[in-house]
């Protein structure tokens, strides 16, 4: 074995190493806050023009920066005293939404006691980030299977999610052909590593989301569901009423990749998760949707490209891990040839 083929399996193993050793629990690529790779140049109603960093999660910077600031409650006998919320931090968790790719916030034109109220989507699992939320209703789903017997208080959501680091290791498993190896340690090495990134791949699929209303809303006859092929379909969430920097209701849920709750149309795990979903109430009579007429989208957007902010140990990792089995592969080429 050449000097250069065990240097450079050397280098294979760390760089292995190195991804391997994330934790999927880990916020690796730093999300949740800061810049994601693009400037959003917004004009506020006041005409000031501002750049300022986008988030990635398709909502414009400006729409959730104008989420409404929560007074603080006093106490009362049911519920204790609850703090109040900034503008714009709609999550309340002291950071800006709209410096957040996994939380977004919006006005929600669907919500029939409050239309235009704020609505904020939450992921709560690491390395998972909003590429769209965006609020929907039966008619726009699916005008041919809009359903008459019941009714949506909040609407539906439209829900698209995105995770590079499960992205980056689907493609270098789907990439490995350690059967191709005929060296018998380079194989045993390529099929540990096969092995662990199914594990990790696994480790990472499954997704939990929360939505956050701006009230306490009555949801006692509510049934969560999601429209699959023309039909809405219940599906396993919790409704509670909970402090989440103030007293509200929230609905919380799991969606797995490639599977239950993910609709994108892939079987197996692909790094993204697509979700309309909402909950829904059986009435006798059905009760016109109230369409506000609130506006999701910026005055005045324009997007500048920038270096992106968000350079991490995974995808470092990532990079060298695909760039040193390449090399490893034509080594071993070479070797053979020689
Ligand atoms: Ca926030
Ligand atoms: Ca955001
Ligand atoms: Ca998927």
């Amino acid at each position: 074995m050449g000097k250069y083929l065990r240097l450079l399996i050397v280098m294979f193993m760390l760089a292995a190493g190195a991804v391997l050793a994330v934790p999927a629990s880990t916020n690796a690529l730093g999300f949740g806050s800061g810049c994601n790779s693009q400037l959003q140049k917004v004009e506020t109603e006041e005409g000031v023009t501002s750049s300022q960093c986008d988030d990635g999660d398709g909502v414009p910077v400006v729409v959730e920066n104008a989420a409404p600031a929560q007074e603080s409650t006093p106490p009362t006998e049911d519920t204790p005293a609850t703090p109040g919320t900034a503008q714009g931090d709609h999550n309340a968790d002291g950071v800006q939404d709209s410096q957040q790719s996994q939380v977004a916030s919006l006005p929600n034109p669907n919500d029939q006691a409050a239309p235009g109220s704020y609505v904020t989507l939450e992921v709560l699992t690491p390395d998972w980030n909003i590429k769209e939320f965006a609020p929907t209703t039966p008619e726009q789903v699916d005008p041919e299977n809009v359903p008459q017997d019941s009714n949506f208080p909040v609407g539906l959501f439209d829900i698209k999610l995105e995770n590079k680091t499960l992205e980056g290791l689907i493609v270098i498993k789907n990439n490995l052909n350690c059967n191709n190896i005929r060296s018998s340690i380079l194989k045993k090495a390529c099929l540990k590593l096969d092995a662990q990134l199914a594990a990790q791949i696994e480790a990472r699929r499954d997704v939990e989301v929360r939505l956050l209303f701006d009230r306490v809303i009555d949801h006692s006859d509510w049934q969560v569901q999601q429209y699959v092929d023309g039909e809405y379909a219940n599906y396993d969430a919790v409704v509670k009423d909970e402090v989440v920097g103030f007293l509200r209701t929230t609905i919380t849920w799991t969606l797995r990749d490639g599977g239950e709750g993910d609709l994108d149309g892939v079987i197996e795990a692909n790094g993204k998760i697509s979700d309309p979903i909402g909950p829904r109430v059986a009435v006798a009579s059905v009760a016109p949707v109230t369409q506000a007429s609130v506006s999701t989208t910026a005055a005045t957007q324009s997007r500048l490209a920038v270096t992106g902010g968000n350079g991490s140990l995974a995808v470092i990792a990532l990079i060298v891990l695909v760039a040193t089995i390449s090399v490893v592969g034509i080594a071993i080429r070479s070797e053979r040839r020689a």
